[in-house]
Parts: C-alpha cells; structure tokens; sequence
C-alpha cells in the first residue's frame, strides 16, 4: 500500500534537505510551501503543492490521504508578534486542525530549542520535556506548537510529536552548533522513528545529533527509536579555529538558545 506524507514547509531549509532524504518505495511525498518548489526530477515520487499554512481550506485539501504529516512551514527566525502569531501559531493549529478533519492519524511538528532557549546549560544533560523558556517571539510560538500538538493529542487521540529541533544544516556554523547540531542524516532518521514508532501519544524530543559536545538529552528520542550516527566532533577543529571559542561565561555556550538572548535579537515588535 502507498503511503502519503505530506510535508509543510517543504521549499525551506530543513525541508530541502529532508526531500532526498526521506525518498523511498511505496512512499509519495506531498510537498507544500508558500514559495516554489523545485520540480520533480525524474523517478521522484513527490507532489507538489502552493499554499499558505495559514489557508484552512488549502490546507483541509492538502491533508485528504495523507498518512502523517510533518509540518515544517513557518517562519524559522525571528519576526514581529503579528507575523510569528499569524504563521507559526494560527498556521499550526490550522495544519493539526486540517489533520483532525481528515483523520490523519500523525503529525510531526519542528519546534525548536528556542522553546526552551533560556535555560541554562548545566552539568547534566537538558533534560526532556524541560519547561518552556523561550528566547524570543519565535521560541513562544514553538512553545505554543507544542501545547497545540498535546491538545490535539489529548483530546483527538493524534499522534504527536513535537521536535525541539537544535541546529539542521549539512555542517555546524559556529562553535555553538558543535553541540546543537543536527545532521540532515541524523534529522531523516529521526524522522523515520516519529514516523514509525507505534502509539506514541504525545511526545516532546529534542533534535540533535549525538555529538560529543552535545548538552540536551537524547533519552526520549532514542525511546521512540532514534538512532543517531553522527557527531559533529569531525568539524570541531576547523569551527574553532575559523571562529575562535566564544567567551566561556558568555551567551553562546551558557544558554541553550545561545545568543538569541541577547538584544541582538529584540527585533520584535
Ligand atoms: C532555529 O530554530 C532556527 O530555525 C534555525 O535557523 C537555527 O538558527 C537554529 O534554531 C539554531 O538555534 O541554531
């Protein structure tokens, strides 16, 4: 049988990356995004949709047999209160609400460290599940995917599971991302497990790689199945002697957020 995902977001950062990488057999990907999306290549099995995570019918259409969702649309950095409040929280209760509709019975949703960007790293690990301590009007909007996905879980019986996502480029930029980093391999395989992991209710994980500078848990990813097989470890060395290592009482590697709070990010209005 044919399985059907459809991927917000799909014309972004972390949804180009995952577009090769969660190819496989008997899987059509339904790719959606606000901005153009490249065209299938030859043998991809992929549909391509424009539209907006904030359009509730668009969105209603987008999620008819589907299978799950993973809903990445949104905007990834910060915005003013009225942007980040329209797209990323309006935008996700619209997406797990077209999913509801449609009995869609999984959605995986991005949210990010900046949820929890204020907590400060301590000796052990970050722990799961670590209450919400946003950075930034971005890092309250994740805070707010998360509750949308425990209400539509709770309540709807969805599966969810919300992935507080660290750093997913194909190579850490700064000394930070030595710990927060995500391998796009690592971030497919995480994937696959929110995807496959029977019954998981409603979960919150962290999205990291197992880095050897890694500062939040992995615990709960690895109970849903995760395995990760990278390390961010082999760019140490050419990171810091590109960027120097930041001041050790400093932003960068005493919060989880690291500079996103400082006032270098009060941009919101
Ligand atoms: C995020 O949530 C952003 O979307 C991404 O652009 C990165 O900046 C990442 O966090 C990070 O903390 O490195």
């Amino acid at each position: 049988m044919t399985e059907r995902i459809l991927i917000t977001g799909a014309a972004g950062g972390v949804g180009t990356l995952m577009r090769p990488r969660l190819a496989a057999a008997g899987r059509v990907l339904r790719l959606l995004d606000i901005g153009e999306l490249p065209a299938a290549s030859d043998g991809e099995n992929v549909e391509l949709l424009t539209a907006s995570v904030t359009d509730q019918a668009a969105m209603d259409a987008a999620c008819a047999g589907v299978d799950a969702v993973i809903h990445l649309g949104g905007h990834s950095l910060e915005q003013p209160w009225k942007d980040i409040l329209s797209v990323n929280i309006d935008g996700t209760h619209t997406v797990l609400e077209a999913a509801r509709r449609n009995g869609v019975k999984r959605v995986v949703l991005a949210s990010s460290n900046h949820a929890a960007g204020f907590h400060r790293r301590g000796a052990e690990d970050t722990p799961d599940y670590a209450f919400p301590r946003p950075d930034t009007y971005y890092g309250v909007s994740k805070v707010a995917v998360e509750a949308l996905g425990a209400l539509y879980s709770d309540r709807y019986g969805l599966d969810v599971i919300a992935i507080r996502i660290g750093s997913c480029f194909e190579k850490p930029r700064d000394v930070r991302m030595l710990s927060t980093w995500l391998s796009p391999d690592d971030c497919a395989r995480m994937l696959e497990a929110c995807l496959a992991t029977p019954s998981p209710g409603f979960r919150v994980i962290w999205g990291v790689s197992d880095n050897t500078r890694r500062w939040v848990s992995l615990d709960e990813a690895k109970a849903l199945g995760y395995q990760s097989e990278d390390d961010s470890e082999r760019f140490a060395e050419e990171i810091i002697a590109e960027h120097g290592m930041p001041a050790p009482d400093g932003p960068e590697l005493n919060y989880v957020g690291g500079v996103w709070v400082t006032s270098a990010w009060d941009t919101a209005v």
